[in-house]
């Protein structure tokens, strides 16, 4: 495969259709300027506005451009809420379908074999694998990203969370929370029963 791309690239510089520096540009504002804060400061303002959850709900798209995301892969973006009856997962089926605007780069599992079947065959064990075990009354729902639609999970947030900053909440949101492979992170003072400041 990597030598088909190399083959690839080699004619497309030849003939003068891409710029090597062009494209090193925009691999590198994906790999380090682009990741998966982008996303997070979507799910911590969807969390504390209301309004702004309604927006994105509806379209996702215009609602995350109204943070300044907006760009490649990310033209056609859809959110999908968790809640207590359904948690989502977003797969790739075909190839590597994913929210860079949001999200940056997909990491090397999503872009596998394994995850992109077992993802749709046994969500579960694939989820388990990742640390996360579902009540099983809850039901999973996966999600097949195209070229054409992308989709970034909005995980729920976590109880007693109350009052917090976008900011601070935004801290609580991984990339894996918004694949669906997690949920947000419990602080531990929540989890040790400490008043929070
Ligand atoms: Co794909």
């Amino acid at each position: 495969m990597e030598a088909r791309v190399k083959a690839l690239e080699t004619i497309l510089v030849d003939k003068g259709l891409v710029d090597p520096a062009a494209l090193d540009a925009i691999i590198d504002t994906y790999e380090t300027k682009i990741g998966p804060r982008n996303g997070a400061r979507v799910v911590a303002k969807a969390w504390a506005d209301p309004a702004y959850a309604a927006r994105l709900k509806a379209d996702a798209t215009a609602a995350i451009a109204e943070l300044g995301f907006t760009g490649r892969q990310g033209e056609h973006m859809v959110a999908v809420f968790n809640d207590a009856e359904t948690h989502h997962l977003v797969v790739c089926t075909l190839c590597s379908c994913y929210p860079w605007s949001v999200l940056g780069l997909p990491p090397v599992w999503y872009k596998s074999a394994p995850y992109r079947s077992r993802a749709v065959l046994d969500p579960r064990g694939v989820l388990a694998e990742f640390g996360l075990v579902l009540d099983p009354a809850v039901q999973v729902r996966i999600w097949d990203s195209t070229a054409e639609i992308r989709y970034l999970v909005i995980p729920q947030r976590p109880a007693g969370t109350e009052g917090w900053s976008e900011e601070a909440l935004a801290d609580l949101v991984t990339r894996d929370a918004m694949i669906g492979t997690g949920v947000a992170l419990v602080p531990d003072s929540l989890r040790a029963g400490v008043a929070l400041p």
